[in-house]
């Protein structure tokens, strides 16, 4: 064997007995460029992946509520300042039916995204008592699960959200490197955003943390990402490839193929081992899906149901009307994987096993809150 073949091994190896990962390990397998080395990763992925999760994949609906926002993210198109850009803000009649249709369609879980719609954030507490609601319908409506993605909410927002049985909040750091961050989410205090992740955790809700890859991130900063999903014990763990926008500060920036996204979902994988990792379809859309799987992700995000006029986040329409992003076009590709949708049992026992591991995540009376 040639020693770079001998440091493959030895890494992946260690990493699938679950020995201790070091920060130069992850730098090594995300560093890798000859094909072969790649698919020894992939591979290696794969098996974690069949470990936890046997060839069952779970799958998301995803429902953007409103598309009007406060903040001013560099890498985005619904930023404030965007003012191309036709928005909307759905009725909770218009929610309840996109949802309903998804959840007969045999999604796990509805995924209500909003930017931070100034409707709800401007007038304090009182302005988010139509959320809470909308939430609480969702969740009778479909009888299923839900993940929130509204933004940085008040604290006492997330706690009645909490209460109310809410399963997860999404909260993208999109880096842990504090000098990029501040870049591309400007205006928005790191510590804060990262406060509001634990802050849902010690409330009992699981948390999905999410990086972007193509914005000027070093290979140093993505290990200390994935370093840190892994010390915050973080549910669900996300990578998404940068698309760029037109009409914002970053849409001159060349833009990057899939192959370090998928490089990523794998070393999430061999690190983060039994968390969820999403293979998004708002990337690449349909055609870019089985790729996604093939290196170790266990979840379908960004399904949409067409003729709703609603829109995706990374891309606006890509796939959607045409009605790519709904599981008659998303089954047939997990079979081809050798893969399978879970039974809704299935979510519901690994959501509610993982929210009960982490019960007394950390003391609350530790916990800070900003
Ligand atoms: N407004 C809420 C927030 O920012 O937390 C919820 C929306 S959040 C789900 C939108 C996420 O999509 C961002 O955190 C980012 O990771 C991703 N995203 C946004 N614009 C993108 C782009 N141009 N390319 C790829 N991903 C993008
Ligand atoms: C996705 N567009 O799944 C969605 C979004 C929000 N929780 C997720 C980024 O790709
Ligand atoms: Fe708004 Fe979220 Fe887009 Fe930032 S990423 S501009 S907060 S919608």
């Amino acid at each position: 064997m040639l020693p770079a073949d001998i440091k493959l091994t030895r890494i992946l190896n260690g990493l699938q007995k679950g020995y201790p990962v070091e920060k130069n390990e992850i730098t090594y397998l995300l560093n890798l460029s000859d094909p072969k080395e790649i698919d020894r990763v992939f591979e290696a992925a794969r098996k974690i992946r069949t470990r936890y999760f046997g060839n069952k994949i779970f799958l998301y609906g995803f429902l953007y509520f409103s598309t009007f926002c406060r903040n001013e993210c560099c890498f985005c198109q619904y930023r404030q300042s965007n003012t191309a850009l036709l928005r909307y803000r759905k009725t909770r009649e218009e929610i309840l039916d996109a949802a309903r249709e998804m959840a007969d369609a045999g999604v796990h879980l509805i995924d209500l995204t909003m930017g931070e719609d100034p409707e709800f954030y401007a007038s304090g507490d009182a302005g988010f008592k139509n959320f809470v609601g909308m939430v609480k319908s969702v969740q009778d409506a479909t009888n299923l699960g839900v993940m929130i993605s509204p933004g940085a909410l008040p604290d006492s927002i997330l706690s009645k959200l909490a209460a109310a049985d809410v399963t997860w909040y999404a909260c993208y750091q999109e880096t842990h490197n504090k000098n990029l961050y501040k870049e591309l989410r400007q205006g928005q205090r790191f510590e804060k955003r990262l406060a509001k992740k634990q802050l849902a955790k010690g409330l009992g809700m699981l948390i999905e943390e999410g990086i972007l890859t193509g914005v000027g991130e070093t290979l140093d900063d993505l290990a200390d990402s994935i370093l840190w999903m892994k010390a915050v014990a973080v549910d669900q763990a996300r990578v998404m490839t940068f698309i760029p926008q037109p009409g914002t500060p970053m849409a001159d920036t060349r833009p990057q193929n899939s192959l370090k996204e998928r490089i990523i979902i794998a070393v999430m994988r061999l690190v983060l081992k039994d968390v969820l990792i999403p293979a998004s379809l708002d990337v690449d859309g349909l055609s870019g899906l089985k790729a996604r799987l093939d290196a170790g992700a266990n979840v379908v995000t960004s399904i949409v149901p067409p003729q709703k006029g609603l829109a995706g986040v990374a891309n606006h329409s890509l796939d959607i009307e045409t009605s790519r992003r709904t599981l008659d076009h998303v089954l047939p590709i997990l079979k081809t994987c050798g893969l399978a949708s879970a039974r809704h049992r299935e979510y519901r026992a690994w959501t509610q096993n993982r929210q009960a591991a982490f019960l007394h995540y950390p003391q609350k009376k530790e916990r800070k809150i900003c």
